[in-house]
């Protein structure tokens, strides 16, 4: 493949941008070579600027569950369009989202949108601590809330591939309100509760981990952790901005039968433009201003366009006919013909799956389930592979510690395509 003009804007880029990149996830560090640098998509298919074409395993890491440029999200995004871009007042498309929220998440009585996942994130800790009047939280290594502060301590994704789970920048007092603990491990979230039970606020948590790769929880890890927080009087909060109406129309906590008391959305709730939301019962939610004393605010918050976007999206998840029933067999085709080539090619490798969600972990251990364990993984192969999956046309994410998303109208022949690009690069590596 040539990637001569993505090359040239990588270096135009490198003199504006840090590091050329909006975002370090897209900055390629880990798999080494250059991004490519994105022209237009359609469906389960990306051209970069050289031409290249891309079957799309990245869906804007998450957002793009639809397929890109569905004609019923473009034609709604450009019929608000038309009418304006922000108006700073109450619009009757906020309360449109809001209700469609709470038809496939009734845990959320009450939503807040605000403009990304680390909004929702920050927003649902500062609700969780004036609720509770106590300052703790706890959260898990390798999970990945966003960029505030208080979650940039041992976190996962591009955090975590850039080797800086513990950013510069976080003070030692904002630090020392955070107590980390393992994934799957209700025993050391049990030990935190003893030593500090009465002052932790909440419990934070992807409930399937997508940003250390794909790490699935244990059944009783969820369900142990919502006996916890009822037993110390502190809230769970379920980080569900990859989750959300992607496990199932209810998210991870319709997929796994466990309800938390707060719950975070982003990306596919905005149909690719920028978004976030958290919400919960209305006797907490009540706590929000204005109808509360905990302040939060934001000029775009439930912008005309990303809901116009976001409730289309989410109308077609909620509308199609079995449409999580076709995206959980497009995956299960999608792994089985991985776990084949590996056991074709002789390579020891982990496929974590949920639904649309996978990670292939190149590994010598016969399971991952926590942050250690994914980071035992051989990122150097994972690099190549990568590459020679790239210059096969099959656009993943750049990072062994991250999940993969399968598009929802990818067809069998785009699967199949990837597995036979897959097994190819298997045998060059
Ligand atoms: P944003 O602030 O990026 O909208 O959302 C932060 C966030 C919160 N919670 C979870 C579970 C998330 O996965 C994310 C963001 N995910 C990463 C990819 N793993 C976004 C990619 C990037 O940072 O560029």
């Amino acid at each position: 493949m040539n990637y001569n003009n993505s090359i040239q804007e990588f270096d135009r880029a490198k003199q504006s941008l840090p590091g050329g990149v909006n975002s370090p996830a897209r900055a390629f560090r880990s798999v080494g070579g250059n991004p490519p640098f994105i022209a237009k998509a359609k469906g389960a298919r990306m051209w970069d600027i050289d031409g290249n074409e891309y079957i799309d395993y990245v869906s804007s890491w998450g957002p793009m569950i639809v397929g890109h440029a569905d004609d019923r999200v473009i034609a709604a995004l450009k019929d608000a369009a038309q009418r304006g871009t922000s108006y700073g007042a109450p619009t009757v498309g906020e309360t449109d989202m809001a209700e469609q929220i709470k038809k496939m998440k009734p845990s959320m009585e009450i939503v807040r949108m605000v403009n990304s996942g680390t909004e929702a994130t920050m927003s649902a800790l500062r609700l969780a601590r004036g609720y509770t009047g106590r300052d703790k939280f706890i959260k898990f290594e390798g999970c990945y809330h966003g960029h505030a502060d208080s979650f940039l301590i041992k976190a996962g994704s591009g955090a975590m591939t850039l080797g800086l789970p513990d950013s510069p920048g976080v003070t030692k007092g904002t630090a020392q309100d955070t107590l980390t603990a393992k994934y799957n491990d209700l025993d050391g979230v049990a030990a935190l509760f003893e030593k500090h039970g009465n002052d932790i606020a909440a419990v934070i948590l992807e409930p399937l981990a997508g940003n250390m790769g794909v790490i699935v929880p244990d059944k009783e890890f969820l369900e142990g952790l919502k006996g916890l927080t009822q037993k110390y009087g502190c809230l769970l909060i379920f980080d569900e901005v990859m989750t959300g109406f992607r496990l199932a129309k209810g998210g991870a906590q319709e997929y796994f039968g466990v309800t938390p008391d707060i719950t975070c959305l982003g990306k596919i709730i905005g149909g690719g433009l920028p978004v976030g939301a958290y919400g919960a019962s209305k006797e907490i939610m009540e706590k929000v201003a204005p109808t509360g004393p905990v302040y939060q605010a934001g000029t775009l918050s439930g912008n005309p366009l990303a809901m116009a976007a976001g409730l289309a999206t989410l109308q077609i998840i909620d509308q199609t006919p079995d449409f999580h029933k076709n995206l959980e067999e497009k995956s299960a085709r999608l792994e089985k013909g991985l776990q084949e080539n590996l056991k074709q090619t002789g390579h020891k490798g982990v496929i974590n799956r949920v639904g649309s969600m996978i990670t292939l972990f190149f590994t010598e251990l016969n399971q991952v389930k926590s942050y250690d364990d994914a980071s035992e993984s051989d990122t150097e192969k994972f690099g190549r592979y990568y590459r020679l999956m790239l210059e096969q046309g099959i656009y993943l994410p750049p990072s062994q510690f991250e999940a993969a998303f399968v598009v929802g109208c990818i067809t069998n022949e785009e699967i199949d395509k990837t597995l036979d690009a897959s097994l190819k690069a298997l045998k060059q590596l």
